[in-house]
């Protein structure tokens, strides 16, 4: 009896893994048409140039069943680099607008570092619920992401810098989130 049961665990498992793969290939076919890049190892990344608040990039990477961008670790950070960098985005004039200049004199502060004008875009954390309070997009604290690589200057922790940003010098910071920038969507390995 044992046998049998054995026996036809392995037949179902056999089944599932023949047809496992032809799904995850359709699956990853249909990642890579809608602008998705692979990396082995890591997953599925999207780099969505045109800028949008953080808002906005991160419910449009949930609505094609991704998150917007955790960073998990050095590579991870390098991954978004190069994403960024083989998008020729190394200089962004189309949010250089009167927006960010107005954010910039609002901030009223000589304190604040300026206002990111290039090599940013969102990622997905933010401390929109308790200041100082940095959470994923996952609800994680961003302590348990594995990079907390925080650019100088920052985080600069008030009201006005509540969502989540990463510079592609491989750092993280904190920015406005009405800031419309280039943002990633990420899948995890299929
Ligand atoms: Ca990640
Ligand atoms: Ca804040």
């Amino acid at each position: 009896m044992e046998k049998i049961w054995s026996c036809l665990m392995l037949v179902l498992a056999s089944l599932c893994a023949v047809h496992m793969k032809p799904l995850d290939d359709e699956r990853h076919r249909a990642l890579i048409r809608s602008g998705y890049v692979h990396y082995p190892g890591a997953g599925y990344y999207r780099l969505a140039k045109k800028p949008a608040s953080w808002g906005e990039g991160r419910r449009n990477c949930q609505q094609e069943g991704a998150i917007l961008s955790i960073v998990n670790s050095p590579s991870e950070a390098g991954i978004l680099k190069a994403l960024y960098l083989s998008e020729g985005l190394t200089k962004l004039e189309k949010y250089e607008n009167d927006d960010i200049s107005e954010i910039s004199r609002d901030s009223n502060s000589t304190e604040n570092p300026p206002i990111p004008t290039s090599g940013t875009i969102h990622i997905g954390f933010h401390d929109l619920f308790v200041e100082g309070e940095y959470l994923t997009v996952r609800g994680e604290p961003i302590i348990a992401t594995g990079f907390v690589r925080w650019k100088p200057g920052y985080p600069v922790s008030d009201d006005l810098h509540n969502c989540g940003a990463f510079d592609t010098n491989q750092f993280i910071l904190d920015i406005p989130c009405e800031l419309e920038l280039p943002y990633v969507c990420e899948i995890s390995e299929l």
